[in-house]
């Protein structure tokens, strides 16, 4: 019986993740080369976009094995621009490896990524790479780690020759003292009976890794090592990390299927391929299954990953990851199996949200004689790839446009049509996404047979405000046995759709509905509900008022002490708030603080000038904040049943 490690590799961009993959890929023997990220001829790394950029765009999946575990390594991207492809494979994983460069430490996006690892309390070991560049430390690596990420971590090697070729590891040993001390005083705050044994000064070294791999196990402490992936020093300590260290179970190949869709691509044929994470069972070709809404859709082919490449089989078992085909309907986060509370693939889901959603938007403008229907369905196929692209078409303007993280995304998207589609387009300027949140609470309610009010149902609903983050909550006041299931269907499904668009046009977030009027006769439909319902929520909503708030970022600026009386008054113009005064160290100086996101790209085009190029900006997002002048608002795409009666004409009209 196979055990299996599905794992992530994780980073900030340039750490090394995707040079690292093929050393662990080459030092278990399933590739005979080691390729190179600046040549383009790795493994992982393989659109063509992502061998002209020297980035990862897209996650990767490679398979290895280490004795009798099989390994599938997912290579993430680090550009904050493609956080949504990291999103998006968390759900499916048993472990990670969180890499931090020696040389530039711990960035803002590895404390983005460290937070949704300990909030899904994923198992990760830490790995510090690159000790062999000019400017690599360990110590201080270590400290920022304690300090930054909050991680209860204890380094099993230590790093000598620093920023040189030969830079070196050495494993730490049970014989070492110190590094037993490091381990108990590390294991011991976790765990009552190893601290009796501590103090009692019996805990052998034995024990004490043993419960090393528990806690890790557990996520609760995190291993750090030392490396170089460029010169493959401190990866085999690595690679018996992660089999000694993170959690790897026989799996259930025999149990009713059960797997979730973390990824989806087009084939050579433009075909659409599923990638699934089996978590129980096996599926074997022609298989029929259910899938998302779908109850029985036929596997026509299988492919899953090994000795360095994707080849056809007949079947996959539960723990591996496999290439599936003919699933047509498939959406990233759809569950394969029966959907049951017992089924593992329910538990974590891939269209889970553990990270900011876009912050901009920007229309697609087709260049001329561009075939409009080919970009649309284009941009669809992206969208299903990546669903945070949320493509939008407003019919008023004849305008498509799309959700962005940033400029090297919309390079990206701009490049992929031109190569994959053959069409050319540019896109407008970025702008923020913004989002409105209930200032208050409101109600309103439609009765059946009343004169204004065209349509056989009831509905009443009280909207109110709602901790943030919470999104849109939805909540029966009423009997569900006093209606047909399928009209409190289409009133849920109606008030989701609705508040994609509040009084200004942006989504309405951290907000709770409630149903408190409900009604029906005897020739009522469920699209008497999906008209009616759009004028109570609005109605709800106008009552409540909303609060249009932007997103902000956390930034941290590092610049020469001397260039603060420039940067300072530079800053406040873009409506950057410090949180407290610069930190004076020597000749360079930090400040922390929060700044709009609609500010951050020129902030970040004009310190160059104002620094003599010496200032580093980072910046990740923090939380929605209140915009406090010149409220923007949205253009609807919707049929704007804040007019009601331009909003009834229309619906009277259609139907
Ligand atoms: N000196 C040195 N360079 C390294 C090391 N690891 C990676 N590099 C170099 O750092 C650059 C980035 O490496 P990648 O492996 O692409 O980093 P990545 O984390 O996959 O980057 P993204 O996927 O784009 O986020 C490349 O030029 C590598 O050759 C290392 O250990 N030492
Ligand atoms: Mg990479």
């Amino acid at each position: 019986l196979d055990k299996a490690l599905n794992l992530g590799i994780v980073a900030h961009v340039d750490a090394g993740k995707t040079t690292l993959t093929e050393r662990l890929l080459h030092a278990a023997g399933a590739i005979d080369q080691i390729g190179s990220v600046d040549e383009g001829s790795t493994v992982t790394d393989s659109l063509a976009l992502e061998r002209q950029r020297g980035i990862t765009i897209r996650s990767a999946v490679a398979s290895f094995t280490v004795g009798d575990v099989t390994v599938n390594l997912i290579d993430t991207p680090g550009h904050p621009d493609f956080i949504a492809e990291v999103e998006r494979v968390l759900s499916v994983l048993d472990g990670a490896v969180l890499v931090i460069s020696a040389v530039e430490g711990v960035q803002a996006q590895t404390r983005v990524l460290n937070r949704a690892l300990r909030r899904l309390a994923v198992p990760t070991l830490i790995f510090v790479n690159k000790i062999d560049r000019v400017g690599a430390q360990d110590a201080a690596v270590l400290r920022a780690i304690a300090e930054k990420l909050d991680a209860p971590v204890v380094p099993l090697s230590t790093a000598s020759g620093l920023g040189s070729r030969t830079a070196r590891t050495i494993r730490r040993a049970g014989t070492d003292p110190g590094f037993v001390a490091d381990l108990a005083e590390l294991l011991t705050a976790n765990d009552d009976a190893l601290l009796r044994s501590y103090v009692d000064d019996a805990l052998p070294y034995e024990r004490l890794r043993e419960a090393l791999a528990v806690q890790t196990k557990q996520a609760r402490v995190h291993p750090v090592y030392f490396g170089s992936a460029a010169t493959g020093v401190g990866v085999a300590e690595l690679m018996a990390g992660l089999v000694e260290l993170l959690p790897t179970a026989i799996q259930d190949v025999a149990g009713p299927v059960s797997a979730s869709v973390f990824k989806i691509e087009r084939g050579r044929a433009g075909e659409k391929v599923v990638y699934v994470r089996m978590f129980r069972g096996t599926l074997v070709t022609r298989d029929r299954i259910g899938i998302g809404d779908e109850r029985s859709v036929t596997v026509t082919a299988i492919s899953v990953f090994e000795r360095g490449t994707w080849v056809t089989r007949k079947a996959v078992a539960a723990g591996q990851i496999a290439q599936l085909w003919g699933l047509v309907g498939a959406q990233v986060g759809d569950h394969i199996g029966d959907g049951s509370a017992s089924d593992p693939a329910r538990h974590g889901s891939a269209d889970q949200h553990y990270f900011a959603p876009p912050t901009l938007e920007s229309v697609v403008v087709p260049a001329q004689g561009t075939d409009r229907v080919a970009l649309h369905e284009a941009l669809a196929q992206l969208a299903e790839q990546d669903p945070l692209i949320d493509l939008r078409q407003d019919d008023v303007r004849r305008e498509l446009s799309i959700s962005l993280y940033g400029e090297v995304q919309k390079d990206v998207v701009r490049e992929t049509l031109a190569a994959d589609y053959g069409l050319d387009v540019t896109f407008g300027d970025s702008t923020t996404i913004c989002v409105e949140r209930p200032a208050g609470t409101g109600s309103a309610v439609e009765f059946i047979g009343a004169p204004d009010n065209p349509f056989l149902g009831t509905v009443g609903l009280r909207l109110e405000r709602a901790r943030p983050g919470s999104g849109v909550t939805y909540r029966l006041g009423v009997e569900l046995g006093s209606m047909p299931l399928a009209f409190f269907t289409a009133v849920e499904q109606t008030v989701h759709a609705t508040l994609e668009q509040g009084l200004r046009g942006w989504q309405v977030i951290d907000c709770a509905i409630t149903v408190t009027h409900s009604g029906y006769c005897p020739i009522t439909s469920a699209g008497e509900f999906r008209n009616l319902t759009p004028l109570v929520v609005m109605a709800a909503l106008r009552h409540a008022g909303t609060q249009v708030c932007e997103p902000v970022h956390h930034f941290r600026l590092d610049v020469p002490t001397d260039s603060l009386g420039v940067v300072l008054p530079e800053a406040a113009r873009m409506r950057a708030i410090p949180s407290t005064a610069p930190e004076i160290r020597g000749s360079s100086a930090v400040i922390e603080g929060t700044v709009p996101a609609a500010s951050v790209d020129r902030l970040a085009q004009r310190l160059p000038g104002l620094t003599s190029g010496e200032g580093v900006l980072e910046s990740a997002f923090d939380r929605y904040e209140p915009v406090p002048r010149d409220v923007p608002s949205r253009p609807r795409t919707d049929h704007n049943p804040l007019d009601r009666m331009a909003y009834l004409q229309h619906v009277v009209r259609r139907t």
